[in-house]
């Protein structure tokens, strides 16, 4: 996208800065591989020693290999997976533009260097209204420490434990021993998929080992990518995997309203759909397979898998105790509402054109070996609570689940294109988790966070409306305030309580609006740690001492306990450095024979005394030391080797004998459980088979009178994506990526040209829930009618007029609980306007960094 825009000499500077293995750490120079070294280059080479130092963020990649070339302490320059050559088999772990940015993280001028409190605070509150604008001033860790547990022990004495909502995860053990904390639940990543998924059968709750395995993935015919956009959100090796697909024959067809950068690579057909009506989309496609089918001349529908494998498809194969009118045929060929589900129903909503759902029906029924393979994207959206039954359902009308080259689930996230159960993993930290039988139990979820704080009232369950008032937030962790829908509310609610801590590497938002702030070490400033994928285990290790006064939160969490009576080994039981050691004596790698594991790592006694930990020697596949040097293991496959996974296969043969873990034990294409869990959580109610609900905020909502088909007040739709410049809000303050990557509205020029807005103008953007201003980037690869913002920008909110400059999408996502209270980012409606020009406003990447307190 911002490569159109990108003038000659921004790119060159641009692509040499990026692309090539060796980036310096000292701003846009930059130096080729083939470059000759300086002298003095040259011996800082050899002086210095590559450190595996990794990537830790929650990127929806690889994991990658990203090695720091440390020389007396200082990172000179950075590199990836050189460890092995590219294969095929073994493909190096190669990190993106973000990975290999991480210097510009772990050194950035804007980390926190010290501790600092709001100026006008003041135990109890002190101008509160001021949160977000005031000054800061620096505070030693011995003020701030104090000032803390003396927060906390005065608001649990005035207010209870129910008075502190922890938003993060890292104080999480002081917080139990001190008798618990207000708790948010709710999916965020999955969408609906996180609680359907194991209640209809799919086994766990990532339902990542629904989809087979990358080199299986080579024997499907076609792959309908349904959502999904591996080439910004899994970046690394996971988008490598579907071209090695394609590259095997595969066909692919994507169905998106976005004709993104994976479409663009991958696609053989885009199917542009309106965002938050896939589930009328494949209605449609059902109707048709119902419709089509002819078992003797053109079968359509696998009639023996469902017969043998699911439960509630038509009236003969419903539970018991259930009505047989409730099946899921019955409400595709509308027997009992009048109202068949057929393509032309599904076309009005989902802008699908009839014969192209037909057509798609009759491509997918009648191809031997599909991959049905959707992204949670298509799941975070308000009322998708039987999505995932309904996506399921599809794959087991057409028989594509359980069998060479057939599957149907979810490829996404750090595992897209790469289902199954790790072939490799580290061992367990050893580390005991802090237990207290007195702890509370609030739960509450993440849509209300914010108006629990400011209407001091929480939905507990069915029936169920809970007071509560919360006085203090704990940001441990977690970036909260930018990343959970609501942000309007969620500044309010900042503005309200008495106090806000957070621990944090920057002033970002949830910093910004605190009272006192904590600087934490980044992963390069610890010992190390364990993190892998499927077939490969990455050992990253500590890249430089901490730095001004950063600390670990496990410090903090010691430093407080002691102050607030509670035994500090309880909260910080096991020194990192035995907990890294306990991961890598525990690591387990495949054998050949795909069935045993061993352990990996040969590891001395010398070993152990040189680490200063705990351990005995042990046997493994590679020592200690090799290791150490590659810092990444790789599991090697092959085609026919027997290491591959096809999904739910051994179900699919014998379901009796290998049932899935639904009640029933077949695919529940109608589940009480489902409608059980979602009635339990209080929202809203559901059928038990994936019938069509509108989404709140979805496409109908763009109307103000649908019947005669005209718009409201929020005329278009948005999606936001997930974007990449950042991972979710990190690395949005980094330069460097700011100008690659800019944050600019994606838009259609026939929604754009009658508001008078030209490519690189200035747009309003306004929701129901606030607005923003973005450039617009204008192109015909997004749908007409729709719009698209990358989430994770850090909201800059100004005072005077209410809008947020940085476009942060949560200024524009309202919290709407529906179903089973997960956020349908989406799901969202907005109205556009011009507001200037492209110089309406200086460019993000021309910002001055956020540091708090300059100094003299
Ligand atoms: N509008 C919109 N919003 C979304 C989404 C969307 O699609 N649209 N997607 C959602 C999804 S899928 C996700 S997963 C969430 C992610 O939401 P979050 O996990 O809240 O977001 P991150 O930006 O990853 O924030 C992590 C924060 O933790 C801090 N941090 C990192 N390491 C440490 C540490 O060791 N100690 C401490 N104390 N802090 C640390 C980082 O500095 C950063 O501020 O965002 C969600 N938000
Ligand atoms: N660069 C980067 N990558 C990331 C992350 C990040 O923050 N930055 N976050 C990671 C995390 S934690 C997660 S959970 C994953 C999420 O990964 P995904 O769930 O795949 O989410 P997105 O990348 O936002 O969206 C993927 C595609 O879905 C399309 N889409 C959006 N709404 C709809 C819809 O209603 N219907 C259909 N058919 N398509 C739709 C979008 O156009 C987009 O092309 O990404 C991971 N990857
Ligand atoms: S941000 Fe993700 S994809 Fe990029 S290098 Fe890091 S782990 Fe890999
Ligand atoms: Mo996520």
């Amino acid at each position: 996208m911002s490569d159109v825009l990108l003038n000659r000499r921004s790119f060159l500077k641009w692509s040499s800065a990026l692309s090539s293995t060796a980036v310096l750490s000292g701003g846009l120079h930059n130096i080729s591989e083939n470059m000759p070294l300086t002298p003095a280059a040259k011996a800082a080479e050899s002086a210095g020693e590559w450190v595996t130092a990794a990537c830790w963020h929650n990127c929806g990649g690889q994991r990658c290999v990203i090695k720091a070339h440390v020389v007396d302490g200082v990172v000179k320059k950075v590199k990836t997976d050189d460890t092995h050559d590219d294969s095929t088999e073994q493909p190096q772990i190669r990190g993106c533009a973000r990975g290999r940015s991480q210097q510009q993280q772990c050194f950035g001028a804007d980390r926190l260097k010290y501790p600092m409190k709001r100026k006008n605070w003041e135990p109890g509150g002190g101008k509160k209204e001021l949160r977000g604008q005031d000054e800061w001033v620096r505070i030693s860790w011995d003020e701030a420490l104090d000032y803390i547990a003396g927060e906390f022990k005065r608001i649990i004495e005035q207010y209870g434990n129910e008075g502190i909502l922890e938003t993060g995860s890292t104080l999480g053990s002081l917080i139990t021993m001190l008798g618990g904390a207000d708790k948010l639940w709710g999916s965020t990543s999955w969408g609906t998929w996180l609680y359907t998924g194991p209640i209809i059968g799919l086994g766990d709750g990532l339902s990542l080992t629904s989809h087979n395995d990358r080199l299986e993935m080579q024997n499907s015919d076609l792959v309908v990518m349904w959502g999904g956009n591996s080439a910004w959100s899994s970046q690394g090796n996971n988008m490598h995997y579907y071209i090695e697909a394609k590259k095997a024959g595969v066909k692919f067809i994507c169905i998106d309203p976005y004709y993104n950068d994976t479409h663009m690579i991958l696609a053989d057909e885009w199917i542009p759909i309106r965002p938050a009506t896939d589930h009328a989309l494949a209605l449609g496609i059902a109707y048709t397979l119902l419709d089509e089918d002819d078992p003797e001349n053109g079968p359509l529908i696998d009639w023996d898998f469902l017969d043998r494998c699911t439960v509630g498809f038509d009236a003969d194969h419903m539970p018991e105790d259930a009505d047989p009118k409730k099946n899921f045929k019955d409400y595709v060929l509308g027997t009992y509402d009048d109202t068949p589900k057929t393509p032309e129903w599904a076309s009005e909503i989902c802008g699908v054109a009839p014969y192209k759902i037909r057509q798609l029906a009759r491509t997918i029924g009648s191809t031997p070996k599909v991959s049905l393979l959707t992204a949670w994207s298509v799941a975070r959206v308000n009322n998708a609570d039987t999505w995932p039954q309904m996506f399921m359902t599809l794959g087991a009308m057409t028989g594509n689940i359980g069998k060479p080259g057939c599957c149907t689930g979810v490829s996404c996230w750090e595992r897209t294109a790469d289902g199954g159960p790790f072939l490799i993993s580290a061992g367990g930290s050893g580390a005991p988790r802090a237990s207290n039988d007195n702890a509370i139990s609030v739960s509450i979820n993440n849509n209300e966070a914010w108006s629990a704080v400011l209407d001091g009232k929480y939905v507990a369950g069915y029936d169920d409306v809970r007071d509560i008032n919360i006085q203090m937030i704990v940001h441990d962790s977690g970036h909260a305030l930018n990343q959970k829908v609501g942000m309007t509310k969620g500044i309010e609610a900042h503005r309200k309580v008495e106090f806000v801590l957070s621990l944090n590497l920057f002033l970002n938002t949830n910093s910004k609006y605190a009272d006192i702030v904590l600087p934490i070490t980044t992963q390069w400033e610890r010992y190390g740690f364990l993190k892998g994928n499927r077939d490969h285990l990455i050992w990253a290790r500590q890249v430089t001492e901490p730095l001004f006064e950063a600390k670990d939160d496990d410090w903090v969490a010691r430093e407080l306990a002691t102050r607030l009576d509670v035994d500090p080994d309880v909260v910080d039981p096991m020194p990192l450095k035995q907990q890294v050691f306990n991961q890598l004596a525990g690591a387990t790698v495949i054998k050949d024979n795909g069935v045993d594991f061993e352990p990996l790592l040969t590891i001395s006694a010398d070993d152990i005394a040189a680490m200063e930990v705990e351990g005995e020697p042990q046997e493994g596949r590679i020592t200690l030391a090799e290791f150490k040097e590659n810092g990444v293991y790789t599991v090697s496959r092959k085609k026919g080797d027997k290491l591959g996974y096809i999904a739910h296969q051994a179900f699919r043969d014998d379901p009796e004998a290998n049932p899935l873990k639904s009640a029933t034990g077949k695919l529940e294409i109608y589940s009480e459980a489902n409608a059980e869990m979602v009635k339990g959580h209080g929202f809203n109610e559901i059928d038990a088979i994936p019938t069509y609900m509108d989404p709140i905020e979805g496409y109908k909502d763009t109307f103000e009178d649908w019947d005669n088909k005209v718009k409201g007040e929020y005329p278009l739709q948005m999606f936001t994506i997930h974007y990449r410049r950042r991972s979710h809000s990190i690395f949005d303050n980094i330069p460097w990526l700011r100008e690659a990557f800019p944050q600019e509205l994606i838009m259609n020029p026939v929604d754009a040209e009658p508001l008078g807005l030209k490519h690189g103008d200035t747009a309003l953007v306004t929701s129901r829930h606030g607005k923003v201003i973005r450039p617009v980037f204008l192109t015909e690869r997004i749908m007409p009618g729709v719009v698209s913002l990358g989430e994770g920008a850090w909201a800059e909110v100004e005072e005077d007029t209410g809008i947020d400059k940085a476009g942060a999408t949560n200024t524009l996502n309202g919290a709407i609980p529906t179903g089973q209270g997960h956020q349908g980012w989406n799901s969202l409606n907005v109205k556009i306007e011009r507001y200037g020009g492209p110089d309406a406003r200086e460019r993000d990447y021309k910002w001055s960094q956020r540091i708090p307190i300059k100094e003299a």
